[in-house]
């Protein structure tokens, strides 16, 4: 990464500061594949420590156009009005043609990028499509180090990783659209399995009587999934652009994160959500450590030309792996 070169403590605590420039920078640093930037993060992380508690990561999710960025800004103005430190990571499907990100987020919540409470991240979701980009969670740390007590996760409900926004957040907006149920939408079974609430969007001017009809077959659809926990999802009529229904929205965001908080259910959530991060983490530095290592990639190399050979894949491996040690 170019720029000024700062310390991992002076980093930290602009960081902490809420400086703008540390925290964009920092953003970057944990996007980067630079060599060297992913040791300047790790001790950037062991300066930081663990995050303050006491967020609360919202993800929205929803097909391209449901209005994700618009209710984001809508939402994140409003907190951010009544003095909330609001952060929105907007993850873009990237364009793997232009490496770069097609629905130009940011643009769309110029009111809330301007407003001193609120950060906006727009990050491609790097290939990963339906996706959320494999620092988001370290993204999420570095925010909320900074002091942002909303994350906001905007996420984009198609591709096959679609439902990897829910490991990272503590509750899950689905965004629908007032014109049918959620087959026909395209809305698959897994994003509404998981979603903690669900809310019609554009229903507003000529609209309004398909909401009505698009939330009744959604509330049928989720009554035929039986939820593990005591929470009834929620299905509500919003207009993100004329700002109807957005009042019953955030009551109905508050009750479930008091719920949410006052169950354990959201400790439980963040426990299996770092489980993963470690069994994840773990593989991948196991990996990057091994094929580092010449004797390893040797042995990979044996054990590939057995499995071609017809032997058992794991097991040629780990027996290759297993003579390297010896
Ligand atoms: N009529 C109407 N249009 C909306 C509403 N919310 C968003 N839109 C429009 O729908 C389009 C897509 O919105 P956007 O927020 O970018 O959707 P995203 O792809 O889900 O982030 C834009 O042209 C918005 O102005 C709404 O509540 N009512
Ligand atoms: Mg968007």
């Amino acid at each position: 990464m170019n720029g000024p070169v700062w310390t991992a403590p002076e980093w930290a605590e602009g960081i902490r500061r809420g400086d703008r420039a540390f925290v964009g920078r920092a953003l970057s640093l944990v996007e980067s594949h630079l060599p060297g930037d992913k040791e300047r993060a790790a001790a950037l992380f062991d300066c930081l420590g663990p995050p303050p508690q006491g967020s609360f990561r919202l993800g929205i999710t929803g097909n391209p156009g449901a209005g994700k960025s618009t209710l984001t800004e809508a939402l994140g103005l409003r907190w951010a009005e009544s003095g909330v430190k609001v952060a929105v990571l907007a993850v873009d499907p990237s364009s793997s043609k232009h490496h770069g990100s097609i629905l130009g987020d940011k643009t769309r919540m110029e009111g809330l990028s301007r407003h001193p409470n609120a950060f906006i991240r727009p990050t491609a979701s790097g290939g990963q499509m339906g996706g959320v980009a494999a620092s988001t969670r370290e993204a999420i740390q570095i925010l909320e180090h900074a002091g942002y007590q909303r994350i906001v996760l905007e996420t984009v409900g198609v591709g096959q990783n679609e439902t990897d926004a829910i490991n990272y957040v503590d509750g899950l907006l689905l965004l629908a659209l007032p014109n049918a149920g959620d087959e026909v939408q395209g809305i698959k079974r897994g994003i509404m399995e998981c979603a903690d609430l669900v809310a019609v969007n554009k229903c507003d001017g000529a609209f309004a009587a398909a909401g009505q009809q698009a939330a009744q077959q959604l509330s049928q659809s989720l009554g035929w999934f039986s939820r593990s926990d005591q929470w009834i999802v929620p299905v509500l009529q919003v207009s993100a652009l004329e700002g109807h229904g957005l009042d019953k929205l955030m009551e109905a965001l508050d009750r479930f994160e008091r719920w949410t908080r006052g169950t354990g259910e959201m400790d439980l959530r963040r426990a299996a959500q770092r489980e993963l991060e470690w069994k994840s983490g773990w593989d991948a530095h196991l990996r990057a450590w091994a094929s580092a290592d010449p004797g390893i990639q040797e042995a990979y190399r044996e054990a590939a030309a057995a499995f071609a050979a017809g032997q058992g894949a794991a097991a040629a491996l780990a027996a290759a792996f297993r003579n390297k040690n010896n």
